[in-house]
């Protein structure tokens, strides 16, 4: 059996925008139906820094360890576990668990319903060395996979590839993301292309532009330098782009999407901007018959698909590996925007 200790190391912050401290806490016990995750890696999402900004209107717990995208190895698990053996990779996803009975759960809508546990939010996430999560949720990781490369996977990953499938895109078709060189970003591009589809991205600066065609996007708009982002994308996409993929963590691009998407598209929401509002011109949403749907993380077995791509190869954020107690220096970054791809903490040894 692992040798667990009493105490670890955490990154915890007592109220909103108050100090981020790395601090000894106890290491928490795995109730009848969790695990115990011995975390190696865990990916820094933007969500990390709305939660610890207080953006949304929803509470988080306090104080908080954040952090949901988190790689690692069981180290104990409850009397009702049997998905998981000790030594197993598994991922903490941000829908650390559901309620698996309700009429959202029991259709696959996992991430909606009204009980569900968010890891990093309303329970403890992934920035400490030792993370709980309900056993059905986490993430089944395959021996093959290098842990600090598949942590950003647990939650951009889910994401951008279940915000593809909501987009309802065909093969053969354009899918301008929004927020491109970003986390999820880099990812949706990367899944775009896997799928068929013709991934343009939108985001500012060379070295997220260089990144982007490197990943596979096909056209890059800056959105710093372009005198009419609308008209570059119908004119590169001959009328229109079939899907867009909101993922800026900003709300200035939304408007602009329900403007260049195809008659018959379809915007998806996904970025989370606080206090954002999306709006559309009526006569132009009736007559060209576009659809705005949101889509949230994804469910059990988007879950799956998604860590099978990269299980595969098909897909792989740039990482930049940063000690667990640089998360401060990690969020300043973030929000400057300087972040190519996805940082990674390196959680334990
Ligand atoms: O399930 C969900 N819906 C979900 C899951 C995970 C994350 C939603 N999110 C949300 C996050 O909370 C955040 O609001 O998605 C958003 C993006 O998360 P991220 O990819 O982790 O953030 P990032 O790595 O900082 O990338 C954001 C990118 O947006 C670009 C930035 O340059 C950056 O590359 N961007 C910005 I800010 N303004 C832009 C603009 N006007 C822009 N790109 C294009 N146009
Ligand atoms: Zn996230």
């Amino acid at each position: 059996m692992p040798n667990i200790p009493k105490m670890q190391k955490a990154m915890v912050f007592d109220k909103p925008n108050g100090p981020l401290e790395y601090r000894d806490i106890p290491v928490p016990t795995p109730g009848p139906d969790e695990i115990l995750v011995n975390v190696k890696y865990s990916g820094v999402c933007h969500t990390d820094l709305h939660a610890w900004h207080g953006d949304w209107p929803l509470d988080t717990k306090l104080p908080l360890v954040g952090g949901h995208e988190g790689a690692g190895v069981v180290v104990a698990a409850g009397n009702l576990v049997t998905n998981f053996q000790i030594g197993d990779y598994a991922g903490i996803k941000w829908l650390n668990g559901s309620c698996l009975s309700c009429e959202f759960c029991k259709h696959g809508g996992e991430s909606n319903c009204a009980d569900a546990i968010l890891s990093g939010y309303t329970v403890d996430g992934s920035f400490q060395q030792y993370a709980i999560a309900k056993a059905i949720h986490a993430a089944p990781i395959p021996k093959s996979c290098d842990l600090a490369e598949i942590a950003p996977i647990l939650c951009a990953g889910i994401t951008v590839y279940k915000a593809l499938k909501t987009s309802g895109a065909r093969p053969g078709e354009f899918v301008t993301i929004v927020g491109a060189g970003g986390g999820l970003g880099s990812l949706a591009v990367q899944y775009a292309k896997a799928m068929g589809l013709r991934p343009i991205g939108i985001d500012g600066g060379d070295e997220k532009a260089a990144l982007v065609k490197k990943l596979g996007g096909e056209h890059f708009v800056d959105f710093t330098k372009s005198k009419d982002i609308v008209q570059e994308v119908i004119d590169y996409t001959e009328g229109g782009s079939h899907a867009v993929l909101n993922l800026s963590a900003s709300s200035g691009p939304l408007n602009a999407s329900v403007k260049y998407v195809r008659p018959m598209g379809t915007v998806v929401v996904v970025g989370l901007p606080p206090d954002a509002k999306i709006s559309a011109d009526v006569f132009n949403q009736v007559v060209k018959s576009i659809s705005i749907k949101g889509s949230y993380v994804g469910n059990r077995a988007d879950t799956d698909e998604a860590i099978d791509f990269f299980a595969r190869g098909l897909v792989k954020v740039p990482i930049e590996i940063r000690p667990l107690n640089e998360l401060a220096d990690v969020f300043r970054n973030m929000e400057e925007g300087k972040i190519v791809g996805r940082v990674v903490l390196k959680c334990s040894d």
